[in-house]
């Protein structure tokens, strides 16, 4: 019988859960974060699964584990685990993990209110503000992000034939905009959005390919983000974006952000420098903004940069006990 003890601090992005282990995480073997990622997948998925489904986590719990930078001249490097697997980059995940590791000093940043991040997506550069012990406001600049594909087609039960892009911000995003068959988020129960999310990602994933041009470990359409009418006036869009199997995300999703904003950028819609403030569906919001535009592996890309908040709210020091029937977690 084996009992292993996690250490953990719990925040929430914008009203979406950062569950960031601070002490438990297993040794990792790797060049880079992202063989470091292939590696967790590997031999240590139970860590993931334990901490984030029932009864310990919850349909939304995502978290991270910290680790040393692989090059001495960044101050961090994380790893993101998300009940959808271990997502090669995480917005939300990334302001709340900078926001607890600042305010409980897990990190000490060479230059104060800049860290240099490693995501398994590559590097993420963020600035912070502070008020005393507390970090107020986090702003990350993205890896390149990219329109990857236009005007594609798939079934979707009960609505029918649905057109929709896809954008990459740091993880593959299928984004439904309002059309004759959708008539926007605001519209449909999140319930109703969540079912029909994950058929759409199935068929979506049979029907087309998606290969990131200089990570093929990034593979996967993940994501889908349903489109739809902004709450408030001071809003440019607001999303509903499915993850996992069964969530939708309570923050405006960094890497749905930035996929968006590519999205935008190629169909002319923003220009570089534009901000694009996104709304969640329960009215969060970060701050975006085309921050360049730079080829990538042929591409043209933007460098898109999110700005956000977190706030701590707990410690929780979570036992996985082998002896428990629930030990890895479940699904209903
Ligand atoms: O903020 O990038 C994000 C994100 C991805 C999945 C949930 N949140």
């Amino acid at each position: 019988m084996a009992v292993k003890t996690f250490f953990c601090v719990d925040a929430h992005t914008c009203g979406n859960p950062v569950r960031l282990v601070a002490g438990g995480g297993p040794v990792l073997y790797g060049a880079n974060m992202s063989e470091k990622r292939q590696h967790f997948l590997k031999e240590y998925d139970w860590i993931r699964k334990g901490l984030m489904f029932e009864p310990r986590g919850h349909d939304m719990m995502s978290g991270s584990i910290l680790y040393p930078p692989h090059n001495p001249d960044n101050d961090v490097a994380v790893l993101f685990i998300e009940t959808s697997g271990c997502l090669p980059m995480c917005g939300h995940g990334t302001i709340g993990t900078i926001t607890i590791a600042i305010e409980e000093g897990l990190i000490q940043p060479k230059i104060p209110g800049v860290v240099r991040m490693e995501a398994p997506a590559g590097l993420v550069l963020i600035e912070y503000k502070q008020e005393g012990a507390k970090v107020t406001s986090v702003k990350l600049t993205n890896v390149p992000s990219y329109l990857a594909a236009e005007n594609l087609e798939v079934e979707c039960p009960d609505l029918g034939k649905l057109t929709f892009d896809v954008s990459y911000g740091g993880n593959y995003y299928a984004i439904v905009d309002p059309q004759a068959n959708f008539s926007g988020l605001e519209n449909y129960a999140a319930d109703q959005l969540i079912a029909w999310s994950r058929e759409l990602r199935k068929r979506i994933n049979e029907q087309y390919t998606f290969v990131h041009p200089q990570n093929p470990t990034i593979n996967t359409c993940t994501h889908i983000l349903w489109a739809g009418k902004t709450l408030s006036a001071d809003a440019t869009a607001r999303n509903a974006v499915f993850y996992g199997d069964k969530a939708i995300d309570r923050s405006p999703c960094g890497t749905g952000t930035s996929a968006r904003m590519a999205q935008w950028f190629a169909k002319g819609k923003l220009k570089q420098g534009d901000e694009f403030i996104h709304e969640s569906i329960i009215g969060s919001k970060f701050i975006g903004r085309v921050e360049d535009v730079v080829d990538m592996a042929g591409f043209t890309a933007i460098v898109p940069s999110i700005e956000g908040w977190a706030r701590v709210y707990g410690y929780n020091t979570i036992k996985i006990d082998d002896d428990d029937p629930y030990a890895y977690g479940f699904q209903v």
